[in-house]
């Protein structure tokens, strides 16, 4: 294993994290607009490097709560090399309150609010109260774990991966959807590392395992967790599924049986959404797609800008969407299709390349 697919796994989420988020919230986003804008990005890129100034009116991208909390999951995994629940937490509410302003979703910052108490006895409280005791299934679980997979493969340790997970997820998000979503988003990174290399990428055999770890994971944890809300009031036929990422992973399968599908059957059927359940089933499809067929208008660009572009063209919730799709496809392709001016214009690139050096030496 390279320490460039860690690095660029990552670097490739706050990439996702950056660039999506300029149309974060927007259901429909063309393509041709994305790619215009990254395009304009290389072009400001070379000539800066040509002239040795950046131009007036470009200050480059800010990362998002996203990356924002993937660093610090990161930070706290490295510095207490175990998964330390307290340390944890502070670091997402004294994060928070530095810079409160990334966007970060409605409700979990009331669980930050809470955790300030520095008579809080349990730091899992506040996440369990949130939403009448039913917890979040918002999507800030999955957007934030890609430390976790690294870390755990890093020190070999992968069959504590689920648990890790889910433990650093209930810090904020404790319906089982939110839970496990990013156990879904952590498995898909995993899977990714473990390819020898780009071209062992099978859509089937892929998503087959995944459903296989799936299928046990949500038979396993059904009975126990309160009925999710979504089940209730289904935005979307599978929602409602006893066992709704197993059914969404395998409707995906579906869809790669045929030529080709739009986007609009994504959103209908998977979802483009702030809830777990409608947005990580959805970046795992877009990582799968451009990973193995070229994006119609894209075709000169590689499997890792693909992935990105095509992941905010889904729209809807881009940043998250983009960011989990771009760490999956970082922890394949490494560094090495990552473009430079993308890197440039980010915040927070070098940073996440120091962590991802980090946690690729822990050992065992
Ligand atoms: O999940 P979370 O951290 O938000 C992440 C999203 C990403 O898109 C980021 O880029 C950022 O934009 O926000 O934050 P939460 O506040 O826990 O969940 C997000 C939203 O999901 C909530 O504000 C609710 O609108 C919705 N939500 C729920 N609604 C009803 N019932 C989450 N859980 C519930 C629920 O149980
Ligand atoms: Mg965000
Ligand atoms: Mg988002
Ligand atoms: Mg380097």
């Amino acid at each position: 294993m390279s320490l460039t697919r860690f690095e660029a796994c990552l670097v490739g989420a706050v990439l996702g994290d950056c660039i999506g988020a300029l149309y974060e919230g927007m259901s429909v986003v063309p393509l041709s607009t994305v790619l215009e804008y990254t395009s304009t990005l290389e072009t400001n890129r070379k000539i800066q490097r040509e002239h040795g100034t950046r131009p007036a009116d470009f200050y480059g991208l800010r990362f998002t709560d996203d990356t924002a909390m993937t660093r610090s999951v990161a930070a706290s995994l490295l510095e207490k090399k175990t998964f330390d629940a307290q340390d944890m937490a502070r670091r997402f509410s004294q994060e928070y309150f530095e810079e409160p302003n990334r966007g970060y979703g409605g409700s979990v910052i009331t669980v930050f609010e809470s955790l300030k108490n520095p008579d809080l006895k349990d730091v899992y409280e506040p996440a369990r109260t949130q939403f009448e005791g039913s917890g979040s299934y918002g999507n800030g679980g999955a957007m934030r774990i890609a430390p976790a997979p690294l870390f755990t493969f890093a020190k070999h340790k992968t069959e504590d991966l689920q648990d890790l997970v889910s433990s650093v997820t209930r810090l904020t998000h404790t319906n089982i959807l939110g839970v496990h979503g990013a156990i879904l988003q952590a498995l898909a990174i995993d899977q990714s590392l473990r390819l020898s290399s780009a071209s062992d990428l099978d859509v089937h055999a892929f998503i087959d395992s995944l459903v296989e770890k799936m299928r046990l994971i949500e038979t396993r944890d059904k009975d126990t967790s309160p009925k999710p809300s979504p089940a209730k009031n289904p935005k979307r036929k599978l929602d409602a599924h006893p066992t709704p990422y197993t059914a969404k992973l395998e409707k995906m399968k579906e869809f790669f049986q045929k030529d080709s599908f739009e986007t609009s059957e994504i959103v209908k059927e998977i979802g483009h959404d702030i809830s777990a359940l409608g947005s990580v089933p959805t970046a795992i499809l877009a990582f799968l797609r451009a990973g193995t067929k070229i994006i119609p208008g894209l075709e000169d660009r590689n499997k890792f800008e693909q992935t990105v572009l095509y992941a905010i063209s889904l729209g809807g919730d881009t940043d998250t969407i983009a960011t989990m799709a771009a760490a999956i496809a970082g922890a394949l392709y490494g560094m090495d299709l990552i473009p430079e001016p993308w890197q440039y214009y980010c915040e927070g690139v070098a940073e996440a390349e120091t962590m991802a050096e980090g946690l690729f030496k822990l050992e065992a």
